[in-house]
């Protein structure tokens, strides 16, 4: 056979055709993908030229494919007399040519991805010999009336056109094979299909109708069906007479049910059953023992029966987003599973011999809560989970299983209290206490132990209490019902709810009233009712929100970068679709990660020792109690309290590993479970204290607590006076204060460096590349959360100050005590000028210094709509200590220099609606602009490192609008914070501020010169996948 082949290859990537949105779920894509090739007709013949060949009678091929052909020379048929194969898709025809209809032997004919609106009668009677016909992606609205004269038709597709109907000649096309309507406008399945008797594959997907008519059932050659993305709500009981039927798609329905002689569907080797609104598994699918694959995502099954073993011959097999919480043991008898895809469920615990499949070569689960394996074994692939579980099966299970409670609540709400009710249900009144406290307590033999953190309320701790806020606790909020009233909801309740909600995803929260015996019965329940209802109204509220913002962001990816980089007063002016996407995925999470509030509140705390044994055995609040660690990881427990070490390295804790037998992988997932626990802490995505594990977790407490100032106690040193008043602590003192911690606390420099790596305190006069400083003066360390607490003997605070520090003032809206620049547009105002000849304590009044009249300033502002983290601010003036010098801090404000470029940080708190911000900031002249950005991008990072320890917090990035701050604007533009992680726009020089639209900012004050490393966090797991 010859063939011509004038195809132009260049333009077969789909020019012409709308452009793939790349936020369309690319698995979907792939699956659609991988389906289709199943199709049963074979692709129209293309073979690739031989130009050597020219004589054009002989030719039985031509493809002229992805020209720009708008119509055929006149007299081509006549030279193509052997003409058996013409391929024409990709053109530009608004009809077919009339030289086609003079091609009476051709056999096979493509004209999709043209622009016919209708095909000419004369088509049929002209071409009697045709076999294929191919008319997809073109506008057609009708059939040819004699469309029955193609009598040796056998395949025809037609997808992607606009057909409302089918000619009724249609009916009698008696040879044809395979039928393609995807995608027309068919408003009921055409009546003149059923007749089709040969009919083996058909595709009416994507049309809208919602019924299939019971005559179906004469469709009795057909082997594919396409049947995806109608509206049927139900298929007819005639649908089970299929009797050939192999392979099925139904996905993308309204299916809440099958028929019940679904089952009698032997034949079937493939069903696509997903996004539809099953409840529950079809059980009648069991009977297909034949079954191949099938696919189930995105429905709202809550089981998979046991029986799932029947379907022997399963090769994949799709779950995901379901709301499954198990799987049935016998899945793991499908030996020949390959693809198993379980993600966006609930499931805690995988079948014991899970690692037995092991043919799986796809495998997902991420957005599952993992614990037995742990998600990081899970994540790894089935041979790491058949090591666990090998492992697993080996150990003796701890004799019972742990919980870790923490206790959470503003000064005298009664933690203690509750402390000590559980400990000996209500011992002697331990009195106001300080500092944290760890206890553990076991209910009666057989019942989960308990481990209970008592962290005070004094906001010394601020910096550390978020770091004994650990995932898989619970969480106690004591409320004091005697003096509770609605007014203080916030302070007394709200607060908490939001601290545990950003910084412990889903965190587990039972509310529990105290000193309820000193309420009347009345008082108790109308103080009840009202916490109720206001809870319920900050998480709608909160709620409200994030999906607020998570549409905005949504409606502004789906109009695409150009039309967001060319309109300034958009949301998300020029932010890239990759960040946009990110910021979707980050809101939704968290929409996702709202805490788990139980209710009611406990009001008799008699009943709290039963509450929490009962919790603790609920599968579904804590699957993971439910099942015992393997063996290696509770010998490797064993080992690490043993050890004398204050906290263990990395090269230490892989040497104990080794010890208990474990993989450098494998004691990973023993640190990752240990540290859900509570029982061992360790921050590994921070750079600077990735090597510090905290294996005893009390004598870090230890440590923590030697350092927070007293009281005098008896016998102290007066030297100590300075750091109780001012947090300000001399080197020589460290010893002393660590003695009653540490015996042996070996260098005491070592604990201080650790320390200021948490950001508890900084050195402020350490010596720079190893010079003693000023002469052999000894280093002091100034501890920023801790000055003023106590600063006069008796200052006690008011009980209305929480745990960040603000108290009901600031909390409604009042200004801060320090006094604010006049400046109120920027929250740094004027960045000082602290005097160049080095002295170190410029004061406040330079804060309010002018800024040199030829620089730009550079602020970049981070809000906190909800909540502002805790200790944030102290932990930030800490960290940033290695990268400033000559600084100057105040009680919301630090100034200082990074080599000659001034650097300022500023929290401020909430006013006149405007949330807490915390702004970072420097300035230099346009055309050193550089300089500026590198003096606070070490800040910036340390900033962002910070907060990725609050992985349910909202907040917002944004860069000031320089010239609107020049301007000295009441409230400056500020640009999304996400253009900090994007490259400059190639050719663009300035952006529009919106604020005075004739005003254009140089780019050169918005992105960075290079972007920064760290994207915006989001706070998903990442892909589990062996593929
Ligand atoms: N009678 C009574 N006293 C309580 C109750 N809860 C707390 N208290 C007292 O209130 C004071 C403060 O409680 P405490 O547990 O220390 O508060 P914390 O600051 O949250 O730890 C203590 O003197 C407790 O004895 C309660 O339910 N009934
Ligand atoms: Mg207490």
């Amino acid at each position: 056979m010859r063939t011509l082949n004038g195809e132009n290859k260049e333009r077969e990537s789909g020019e012409g055709e709308p452009p793939l949105e790349k936020d369309v779920d690319v698995a979907r894509l792939w699956r659609d993908a991988a389906l289709r090739s199943r199709k049963l007709r074979s692709h129209l013949r293309q073979a690739p030229p031989r130009p050597e060949e020219q004589d054009l009678s002989q030719v039985e091929t031509l493809n002229l494919g992805n020209n720009l052909l708008q119509d055929l020379p006149q007299g081509l048929a006549s030279s193509l007399d052997n003409l058996r194969v013409l391929v024409l898709r990709r053109n530009r025809f608004s009809s077919v040519p009339r030289a086609v209809l003079e091609l009476p032997r051709l056999a096979e004919l493509d004209l999709s991805h043209n622009r016919l609106r209708g095909v000419a009668d004369g088509l049929a009677e002209s071409l009697p010999a045709l076999k294929k016909l191919n008319l997809a992606h073109n506008s057609i609205l009708q059939l040819p009336e004699r469309i029955a004269a193609l009598a040796l038709l056998e395949e025809l597709d037609v997808s992607f056109n606009e057909l409302r109907s089918l000619p009724a000649s249609f009916a009698d096309l008696a040879g044809l094979r395979a039928l393609d309507l995807d995608h027309n406008r068919l408003a009921g399945f055409p009546p003149e299909i059923p007749a089709l008797a040969a009919l083996e594959e058909l595709d009416c997907s994507g049309n809208s109708f919602d019924v299939l008519p019971q005559d179906v059932a004469r469709l009795n050659s057909v082997k594919i069906l396409w049947l995806s993305n109608l509206e049927l709500s139900s298929l007819p009981d005639a649908f089970c007479q299929l009797r050939r039927l192999e392979s099925l798609m139904l996905d993308g329905n309204h299916l809440a049910t099958l028929p019940p002689a679904f089952g009698t569907l032997r034949t079937l080797k493939m069903i696509n059953l997903s996004s539809n609104r099953l409840d529950d598994f079809p059980d009648v699918l069991l009977d297909i023992s034949g079954l191949e694959e099938l696919y189930l995502s995105r429905n709202r099954l809550t089981r998979v029966p046991s029986e799932i073993a029947r379907l022997r011959n399963l090769v994949n097999l799709w779950l995901d987003h379901n709301r499954l919480t198990y799987l049935p043991d016998s899945l793991v008898d499908l030996a020949k599973l390959e693809e198993l895809l379980l993600q966006g469920n609930q499931i805690a615990v995988l079948p014991d011999r899970f690692g037995k499949l092991s043919g799986l070569n796809v495998w997902k689960a991420e957005g599952n809560p993992l614990v037995q394996p742990p998600y990081e074994v899970c994540a790894k692939g089935i041979a790491h989970i058949a090591a666990y579980q090998r492992d697993l099966a080996r150990s003796r299970p701890e004799a019972r299983p742990r919980l870790n409670v923490v206790l959470l609540g503003p000064r005298d709400a009664g933690k203690t209290w509750l402390r000590q009710i559980l400990l000996d249900g209500g011992g002697p009144d331990v009195g106001a206490e300080r500092g944290i406290h760890v206890s553990d307590w076991a209910a009666a033999e057989g019942d989960p132990a308990f481990r209970l953190y008592d962290v005070s309320a004094e906001s010394e701790l601020d910096p550390v209490r978020p770091l004994f806020l650990s995932p898989a606790a619970l969480y106690i909020l004591a409320i004091n019902l005697r003096s509770y009233s609605p007014r203080d909801f916030y302070a007394r309740v709200g607060y908490f709810l939001r601290l545990l909600g950003s910084k412990v995803p889903r965190a587990v929260v039972l509310l529990v009233g105290t000193r309820t015996d000193l309420c009347v019965e009345a008082e108790l329940e109308e103080k009840k009712l009202d916490i109720h209802r206001q809870v319920g109204m900050q998480e709608t509220g909160d709620a409200r929100v994030l999906r607020s913002s998570a549409l905005k962001a949504e409606r502004a990816l789906r109009r695409g970068y150009p039309a967001r980089a060319s309109g300034p007063r958009g949301y998300f002016y020029a932010v890239s679709d990759g960040n946009l996407r990110r910021e979707v995925a980050r809101l939704r999470s968290l929409l996702e990660k709202r805490p788990q509030i139980l209710s009611p509140l406990l009001s008799d705390v008699r009943r709290l020792r039963e509450k929490l044994v009962r919790l603790a055995r609920n599968t579904e609040i804590f699957p993971e109690l439910q099942r015992a660690p393997p063996g290696s990881w509770q010998t490797l427990e064993k080992l690490h309290l043993d050890s004398k070490e204050p906290w263990l390295t990395r090269k230490d804790s892989a040497r104990l590993g080794r010890q208990a037998g474990l993989t450098e992988d494998g004691l990973q997932s023993a640190l990752s479970y240990r540290r859900r626990a509570g029982t061992l802490m360790h921050w590994e995505h921070d750079p600077v204290l990735e090597d510090y594990i905290f294996h005893d977790v009390p004598r870090f407490i230890g440590i923590i607590d030697a350092f927070l100032p007293r009281e005098r106690r008896q016998g102290e040193d007066p030297e100590l006076d300075a750091f109780r008043y001012r947090g300000l602590l001399p080197a020589g003192a460290v010893h002393r204060l660590l003695r009653p911690v540490l015996p042996e606390p070996g260098d005491p420099d070592s604990v201080m460096d650790l320390l200021e790596k948490i950001g508890f305190c900084y050195c402020v006069n350490k010596p720079r590349d190893g010079e003693p400083p000023n002469g052999g003066a000894e280093l002091w360390y100034k501890f920023p959360g801790c000055e003023g607490s106590g600063a006069e003997p008796g200052n006690t605070r008011s009980e209305m100050e929480l745990n960040d520090g603000s108290s009901d003032r600031e909390l409604h809206g009042s200004s801060d005590s320090e006094p604010e620049d006049g400046s109120s547009n920027s929250d740094l105002g004027g960045i000082s000028e602290p005097e160049p000849d080095g002295s170190s304590d410029p004061g406040p009044d330079a804060s309010r210094a002018c800024p040199l009249s030829s620089a730009e300033r550079l602020e970049i502002r981070y809000s906190f709509p909800f909540l502002f983290p805790p200790g944030l601010f102290a932990r930030f003036c800490a960290r940033i200590n290695r990268h400033v010098a000559r600084r100057w801090d105040g009680r919301r404000r630090v100034l200082a220099y990074r080599g000659k470029v001034p650097v300022a940080v500023s929290h401020r708190l909430p006013a006149g609606g405007r949330p807490h911000t915390l702004s970072v900031g420097s300035q230099a002249a346009l055309p050193n602009m550089w300089t500026a950005w590198q003096a606070v991008a070490p800040l910036l990072s340390e900033l962002d490192a910070l907060l990725g320890d609050w992985p349910g917090l909202h907040y917002q990035k944004h860069i000031l609008c320089a010239k609107c701050l020049r301007r000295g604007s009441a409230s400056p533009h500020a640009f999304p914070g996400e253009l900090l992680s994007q490259r400059r726009p190639e050719g663009v020089s300035e952006l529009m501020c919106p604020k005075h639209l004739s005003e254009r900012v140089n780019v050169a004050l918005i992105y960075p010169p290079t972007p920064a490393d760290t994207p915006p966090t989001t706070p998903t797991a990442a892909p589990i996948g062996s593929e």
